[in-house]
């Protein structure tokens, strides 16, 4: 009998894609299609891509490079856990070194939620947790789902509205 840690359905998933350094806007359309040929991954929407500062521990910090992001929605026969796996094999290809805590990258792709699924152990969280007041995560989801819902905090235009916060659009060709 052949075992994997593909299941027999489909979910969907909400993956977050960010880079700060180098060309980001190439990394990210590049990992996009690195996704989608994931075996047992189905790209099935992704946002437009977004500016905003660095986010770090203490702040914003202005002095860092900006992050771009995009939001994929994706449909996975991949459990959570293989699918975080094959993620960060991704992000491995794309040069991410993990040193600094919230450093600098050239690479980060989060699960931000996956179906309904709540998960609480370090090496996975579901959902994300600082998705909810994260404007480079809800933004671009909004885009792509108006009705998106975060599990256990809500409505994403809810979460938006309550913020007062925008990312800059950041003009590119579609992602795929
Ligand atoms: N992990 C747990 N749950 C998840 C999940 N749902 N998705 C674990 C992905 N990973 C998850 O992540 C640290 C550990 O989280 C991993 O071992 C994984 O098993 P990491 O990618 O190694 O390190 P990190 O990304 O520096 O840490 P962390 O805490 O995940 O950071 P965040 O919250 O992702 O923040 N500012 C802007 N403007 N845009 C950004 O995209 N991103 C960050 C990173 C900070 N500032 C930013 C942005
Ligand atoms: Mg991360």
């Amino acid at each position: 009998m052949i075992r994997d840690s593909r299941m027999r359905v489909e979910l969907p998933a909400v993956l977050s894609l960010g880079s700060n350094l180098g060309d980001r806007e190439a990394t990210i359309r590049a990992a996009v299609r690195d996704i989608s040929a994931l075996p047992g991954v189905v790209v099935m929407k992704t946002s437009g891509l977004v500016e905003t500062p660095a986010l770090k521990p203490e702040g914003v910090d202005a002095d860092a490079p900006a992050y771009l992001n995009a939001v994929v929605e994706v449909r996975s026969a991949l459990d959570p856990r293989a699918l975080l796996a094959a993620l960060n094999g991704i992000e491995r290809a794309h040069g991410r070194v993990r040193d600094i805590h919230w450093g600098d990258r050239t690479l980060d792709i989060d699960i931000v939620s996956f179906a309904s699924l709540r998960i609480d152990s370090p090496e996975l969280t579901l959902p994300h947790p600082r998705a909810a007041e994260r404007v480079f995560v809800l933004e671009p989801w909004l885009e792509i789902e108006p009705n998106a819902i975060l599990p256990g905090f809500g409505r994403v235009d809810d979460l938006l509205a309550v913020m007062g916060e925008h990312a800059t659009p950041y003009p590119a060709e579609p992602l795929l």
